[in-house]
């Protein structure tokens, strides 16, 4: 499996409408559940956001910050409930076009400290991929040794799989073109970012757009934090718009698109 898996990350603000809490985009779900079962692709980890689901949730019960007990803890439990909601869509979806799907959920293998991945538990995930299914994951409330609890955000899982499975190509598909000089959103001549090199990733600050204030993972910032460990460590990156119709077909199929693609060296 080594070098063949694609990794791609469905953003919470493409499967849900983020403005509006507990509103799946069900006509995108659908979409995107044709177009990764038409582009063949295998094998293949699908890891999505958490968009007006998770990030409602979270922020309302505090969960990123840890836990303190009481209300939050069903906040917590809530909140990891509502991804569950979420990923079952997203799985039926896939379901219903016949790829053999089948969900894991984050919270059950993984452990985090201070909000970064401390323990994982590969095995069925890795013997799932060996037989063929589709794993599909999501950002999710999580356990946390130093913390209580955390809230793991797919960019992170995505990333981290990559690196655990030697993974080819990680695709970040998102509600904008890619990176952007500045938010797209706010900044009217925002320049969309065809191709960058990881260094200059690294000096980009927190102006890049699409995190939004609900956003308890970071948003566009987040990812980017994410994805320089995986270019540096030869794994292809590219950011996407996955709500234009076929891109997500295209790049599975290793098709151009237009997006950002993070390189390794000079540019
Ligand atoms: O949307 C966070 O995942 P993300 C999921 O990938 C929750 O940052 C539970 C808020």
């Amino acid at each position: 499996m080594k070098g063949e898996l694609i990794i791609i990350k469905l953003g919470g603000s493409v499967i849900t409408f983020k403005d509006r809490p507990f509103t799946p985009n069900v006509l995108a779900i659908k979409r995107l559940a044709r177009e990764i079962t038409e582009s063949k692709a295998s094998p293949l980890i699908i890891v999505h956001g958490g968009g007006s689901f998770g990030h409602t949730l979270a922020a309302e019960y505090g969960i990123a910050g840890g836990l303190k007990g009481g209300e939050q803890m069903l906040g917590f439990s809530k909140t990891h409930n509502a991804m569950v909601r979420l990923n079952m869509l997203v799985v039926e979806a896939l379901l219903d076009e016949g790829l053999p799907a089948v969900s894991f959920s984050p919270s059950s293998f993984i452990i985090t400290r201070r909000g970064r991945i401390q323990s994982l538990y590969m095995d069925a995930l890795e013997q799932a991929l060996k037989s063929g299914f589709i794993p599909v994951l999501y950002g999710d409330a999580v356990l946390d040794y130093a913390q209580g609890s955390a809230i793991l955000s797919g960019d992170q899982i995505a990333a981290r799989l990559a690196v655990e499975f030697d993974a080819r190509r990680v695709i970040f598909g998102v509600d904008v073109d890619g990176l952007y000089t500045s938010d797209p959103k706010v900044v009217q001549n925002a320049r969309l970012i065809t191709e960058i090199t990881v260094e200059d990733l690294k000096g980009i600050t927190a102006s890049v757009g699409g995190a939004r204030a609900s956003d308890v993972t970071g948003g566009m910032m987040g990812k980017i934090l994410e994805i320089i460990d995986l270019v540096s460590r030869g794994i292809e990156v590219l950011i996407i718009n996955a709500l234009r119709e076929n891109n997500i077909y295209r790049a599975l199929r290793g098709e151009s698109v237009v997006g950002t693609r993070i390189i390794g060296g000079k540019v």
